[in-house]
């Protein structure tokens, strides 16, 4: 059972009522399938086992991003990454099943909330979206094959750490601003990766003072963008190594992320390299 609005979730962040509404929608639902044998949440400490150990699958979700965004009427969305199980079916799940790397990722996706209804999935074989038409109660294929774009004619990031930033992070902000492109930053992550997959762009949220170990998480943000990402040619690190690589040792872990456009990505990690 996760814990009452007003309160803190696992990763210490305050929950908003809706953070728990669409965490217990999505668990139950998820559950209804039959095919899910434990999922790990945001909103939830541990990995929560279904009755069903016949599910062969294991979801991470963050059941609604950027919920700060809500009083003030901004986009918001849910994201989910899918995995294998690795006991055979049937078998209780062990603990470390859920902490898969993001390279073993089947699928992922998201849905924003926002002027439409987006739904976007990848897998190994594309990524396509489609958009909800409440007036038929449908969601209609509108983006098929989506590729992301080398280079953008934006950037994401908080400019208002800047200051607490590393070095080379600034100076690749000073050199977008150099070239003329434009700041865009909404509060919400699937947000500004939308944008960053339908025309180019890079969101960058590195480790801060704040946050020594970066703020997104590992298991619930950044694995499934990152596959996303790159199964639409874009790319996604740490700074260091590409976010798929990286082995989870918890589920609430968290990870600096910079993600969106190969050439853009390239180009700051060239920064990082000289640092
Ligand atoms: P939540 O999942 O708790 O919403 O946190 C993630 C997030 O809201 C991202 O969607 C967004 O890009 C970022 O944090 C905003 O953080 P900040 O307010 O520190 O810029």
């Amino acid at each position: 059972m996760a814990d009452l609005p007003g309160t803190l979730n696992a990763s210490g962040d305050e929950q908003q009522g809706l953070d728990l509404i669409a965490h217990d929608h999505l668990m139950s639902n998820l559950a209804a399938t039959g095919e899910v044998c434990a999922i790990i949440s945001e909103e939830e400490k541990g990995m929560a086992t279904l009755a069903g150990r016949a599910g062969k699958y294991i979801i991470a979700l963050d059941p609604l991003d950027g919920s700060a965004n809500l009083q003030v009427n901004a986009p918001v969305g849910t994201i989910f990454s899918i995995y294998q199980r690795l006991s055979p079916p049937g078998r209780v799940v062990h603990p470390t099943e859920v902490l898969q790397s993001g390279s073993r990722q089947i699928a992922a996706g998201y849905i924003l909330y926002s002027t439409a209804t987006t739904f976007v999935y990848g897998t190994r074989h594309g990524v396509h979206g489609f958009t909800y038409d409440p007036t038929l109660n449908e969601f209609f294929l509108t983006h098929s094959c989506m590729h992301l774009p080398q280079v953008g004619k934006s950037y994401a990031i908080n400019d208002g750490y800047l200051n607490s930033f590393p070095n080379y992070v600034q100076h690749y902000i000073q050199l977008c601003r150099d070239q003329g492109l434009s700041a865009r930053y909404t509060g919400a992550l699937v947000a500004d990766f939308h944008r960053h997959l339908i025309e180019g762009g890079i969101y960058l949220y590195p480790a801060t003072q704040k946050a020594p170990a970066g703020k997104l998480r590992l298991m619930f943000e950044s694995n499934p963008l990152a596959f996303i990402a790159e199964q639409a040619g874009g790319l996604a690190s740490d700074g260091k190594q590409p976010i798929l690589q990286i082995e989870p040792s918890m589920i609430h872990q968290r990870t600096p992320l910079y993600i969106g456009s190969a050439s853009m990505i390239k180009k700051l990690l060239a920064f990082a390299h000289q640092n």
